[in-house]
């Protein structure tokens, strides 16, 4: 099968944010997001110090946490930007924005979470439409101190999701080459929603969400698919892994063996 780029070839006329995390994955060596699905948050930031050198970036669902005060939501939120710059990792809030552009302007900045404020990146639907992007981007682009990312939903891990309904994916994607500066890539299964229509691909990152090497799914649909298979096979970018690695008896060697599958498939798949 096909060989692609590198990450290091891909960061030099990427977008800052892009940059930041290409380089940082051949730096570290991982192209590994383990998604931290934990509500204990003394236990999210105990667990994230510990797998941090072993991950290119840490993805939370900051609604899913038991916060017992809106203080103590600033201060996870200062102790993760912290440990992001302690073990250089991104920080991904998985929070699937879906609404039109005007409330999520508000849902990325206000509440209680202040999303834009320490998340590198977060992701959207493209089921609203082009005004989602537009939207989440004026707030990235005008109030972020730093710089920020956006991936679109193109399609989901999960038995039975639309994506594959019509031209949904081929829309998304649409949304996405219109707006390169606000979406710099996409939650897909791999890269072929990019690949099968044009050779821009190396613009836009992949991030495979549905990755375990014990399991083939759960109860509610989940779909599982080994790191070799991602990587090698789909040619996406980073695998995410939630359960494979958060409910193992020792989080910090499971995470290691993904990280060196993750990354052993992408150098077998890699050209300089
Ligand atoms: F967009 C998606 C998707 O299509 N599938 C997912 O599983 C996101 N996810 C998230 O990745 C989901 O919300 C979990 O946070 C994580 C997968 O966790 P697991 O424990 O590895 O199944």
């Amino acid at each position: 099968s096909a060989q692609t780029r590198s990450y290091a070839s891909r960061a030099e006329k990427a977008n800052p944010i892009l940059k930041k995390l290409f380089g940082l994955m051949e730096e570290k060596k991982t192209n590994l997001c383990v998604s931290v699905d934990y509500t204990d948050p003394s236990k999210i930031l105990d667990i994230i110090d510990k797998v941090g050198p072993k991950v290119c970036m840490v993805k939370t669902h900051i609604d899913i946490i038991s916060f017992s005060s809106v203080d103590a939501i600033r201060s996870f939120t200062a102790s993760l930007t912290a440990l992001s710059q302690k073990h250089n990792f991104l920080i991904f809030e998985d929070r699937k924005f879906a609404d039109i552009g005007s409330t999520v302007q508000h849902q990325y900045r206000g509440g209680v979470y202040n999303i834009v404020e320490w998340a590198h990146i977060t992701n959207a639907h493209s089921f609203p439409g082009p005004g989602i992007v537009t939207g989440l981007g004026e707030v990235m682009l005008k109030e972020a101190k730093e710089p920020r990312g956006l991936l679109l939903l193109a399609e989901m891990s999960s038995a039975g999701n639309l994506s594959t309904e019509g031209a949904y994916r081929a829309k998304t994607l649409q949304m996405a080459r219109d707006h390169k500066d606000i979406v710099c890539g996409f939650i897909a299964m791999g890269n072929q929603i990019v690949t099968e229509s044009g050779d821009d691909s190396d613009d836009f990152i992949f991030m495979t969400p549905g990755v375990n090497l014990a399991d083939k799914g759960d109860a509610h649909g989940q779909q599982y698919q080994s790191p070799e298979f991602v990587i090698g096979e789909k040619k996406s970018d980073i695998i995410i892994v939630g359960r494979g690695i958060i409910k193992a008896e020792d989080p910090v060697a499971v995470a290691e063996k993904y990280r060196a599958a993750g990354w052993e498939a992408y150098e077998k798949r890699t050209v300089a």
